[in-house]
């Protein structure tokens, strides 16, 4: 039986995030280089390149048409493009990587005929790798035990677990923790640790049940918004826009509408 295109897809990713997992944790150079983008907060480091770079050499070994949306920016456009797209976050949380804290992984989001269709964010500090490929479920490996994910159930906003994080810049921080503010005394309590893909991997394993952000751009929540749908959670932006706009949303299927209000809410009250 051929294998589906989804499945070989899979076992790349799941091959490549292997691979760069060992450049990011045993090749950080010592005193290792950085520089800011778009404001001095915010990093990147001489591994979110390499890291970047070795992710698209290998890809372009195997499939040389493929072409890339990626964080860094590394991919040259491809001449004559398949219809399979990666968008690649090389190093999620770049500012926990920088400080050696654990939480940040390696993100892989594989569309084809531009819907995401294979999802994998390798943690390598937390020895975690969650995976998923459309209709087929979302899984967790965790030192080689394979786990099948599902969100928690639940409406119940005040007895809920809520991530959020925040941007790269004092204005919008300022926006940000005002929202939070409200949204810590709604909420059973909040998370903020520094990296959208594992958050969503949380919504979608029941540590979390539900996580907010405004201003995530796709290479953030490729691979984890289907990691939490094919675990039965809901995703989406506000008032119903799908993924890619301002606000991305993500909330076992009970507390979304929920969620959505109190962000709605929150957004027309601090962000106009
Ligand atoms: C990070 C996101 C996180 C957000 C940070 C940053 P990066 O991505 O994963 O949720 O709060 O501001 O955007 O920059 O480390 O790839």
């Amino acid at each position: 039986m051929t294998e589906s295109l989804n499945q070989s897809l899979l076992n790349l990713a799941l091959d490549i995030a292997k691979t760069t997992s060992d450049l990011l944790v045993n090749k950080r150079p010592e005193n290792m280089s950085y520089e800011s983008k778009s404001t001095p907060v915010d990093l990147v480091t001489e591994m979110d390149k390499k890291a970047e770079e070795h992710i698209v050499q290998r890809v372009q070994a195997v499939r040389p048409n493929d072409s890339f949306l990626g964080e860094e920016g590394t991919a040259k456009p491809v001449s004559n493009p398949s219809n399979v797209r990666w968008i690649i976050d090389p190093i999620d949380g770049t500012v926990n990587y920088f400080y050696n804290h654990p939480y940040w992984a390696i993100s892989i989001g594989i569309e084809v005929d531009g819907e995401i269709q294979v999802g994998v964010v390798a943690a390598p500090l937390l020895h975690e790798v969650y995976y998923a490929v459309k209709n087929e479920g979302a899984y967790l490996e965790h030192d080689g035990k394979k786990s099948k994910l599902k969100t928690n159930s639940g409406a119940k906003l005040d007895k809920a677990l809520v991530a959020t994080g925040f941007g790269y810049d004092p204005e919008r921080r300022k926006k940000q923790g005002a929202a939070l503010a409200e949204m810590v005394a709604l909420a059973r309590d909040t998370r903020r640790a520094g990296a959208a893909a594992i958050d969503l991997c949380y919504v979608a394993a029941g540590r979390l049940d539900a996580y907010y952000e405004f201003g995530l751009y796709p290479w953030d929540f490729a691979a984890g918004s289907l990691i939490v749908t094919e675990a039965g959670g809901r995703v989406g932006g506000l008032n119903g826009e799908k993924l890619g706009g301002d606000w991305s949303l993500a909330a076992n299927a009970d507390l979304f509408d929920v969620l959505n209000f109190e962000v709605s809410r929150l957004k027309d009250k601090y962000f106009n």
